[in-house]
Formats: structure tokens, sequence, C-alpha cells
């Protein structure tokens, strides 16, 4: 009787782990599950008519691919932005980890808004669009905040 119940005991956490394996890998096979926040638009202080756009993009299901971005500003130019080193370069994707979270911000991937007209300015209403390669479109609306200091490597967009 002691030994049948020792086995049964130990048996159990292994089928439990193999259980959890088989879900884990399912789910990073699975359709990606993208949420966004924290989006934040601010207006560099330095620079005339440009902006970096940062927020957390959080994904709980599998990998996707950001392919693109648009905005409603008319004639501005939008883009996303990655560091080689400590130059910032154009980048005409960023990936999405699956079950993972993706930062944009100042120092990594970021979007970058140029040549925004001048009536642009501080408390300006907007919209980004992030294009997904699975998940589709997402705007986000966002306010233009004024007056950030741009890191050194913006001095390129000069
Ligand atoms: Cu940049």
């Amino acid at each position: 009787m002691k030994t049948t119940g020792m086995k049964l005991k130990s048996g159990l956490p292994t089928i439990i782990v193999f259980a959890a394996t088989i879900m884990l890998v399912a789910c990073q096979g699975g359709p990606p599950q993208i949420s966004i926040d924290g989006a934040k638009a601010e207006l560099s202080s330095a620079i005339v008519g440009e902006a970096m756009v940062t927020m957390n993009i959080r994904n709980q299901g599998g990998a996707d691919v950001l392919t693109g971005v648009k905005t409603d500003i008319p004639g501005a130019k939008i883009s996303f932005h990655t560091m080689q080193g400590e130059r910032m370069v154009d980048a005409d994707k960023v990936k999405i980890p699956a079950k993972g979270n993706m930062e944009l911000k100042m120092g990594g991937s970021h979007i970058m808004i140029e040549n925004m007209p001048k009536t642009v300015m501080g408390g300006s209403q907007l919209h980004v669009t992030l294009i997904f390669q699975k998940s589709g479109e997402k705007q986000i609306p966002l306010t233009l905040q004024s007056g950030a200091a741009m890191p050194m490597g913006h001095d390129h967009h000069m």
C-alpha cells in the first residue's frame, strides 16, 4: 500500500510539466494577441516639426511583426527608428516576440514623426496607426506633448 501511494505522488508532477509544455508550444504557434498601453507623442524641443512616439506593445499570443506606421498629420513623414551602435537609423520593421513585450522608447526602437506643419504644436490631436503583419491595423489617438529634450542621436535629423 505504501509503495503504490508513493508512485502515484511522484508521477503527478511529471504529468503536469508535460501538459504545461504542450500548452506553451501550442500558444507560441497561435495568433498574436496585441495590446498597447502608455502611448505618448512628444514634440522635440530642439528640432522644429519633429516628434517622438513611444509606447509599450504587449503580446500574449504568437509572434508578429510591425511592418508599417502611418499618421493623419498632412505632409508629415513617419517611420521606425532603431539604434545601430550609438546611431539612430531607419528601420522597415519591428519584430514583436511571442508572449512578450516590445517597448518603443527613446534609446531603443521608436517611432519618429518628421516634417510636421507649423500648425501642429503641443496639445494638437493626432492619430498614429500601427500596421501589423498578422494583427492588421491598430489606430492610436494621441495628444502631442510639448518640449521633451531629444537624445543626442537625433541631431542627424537636422
Ligand atoms: Cu529617432
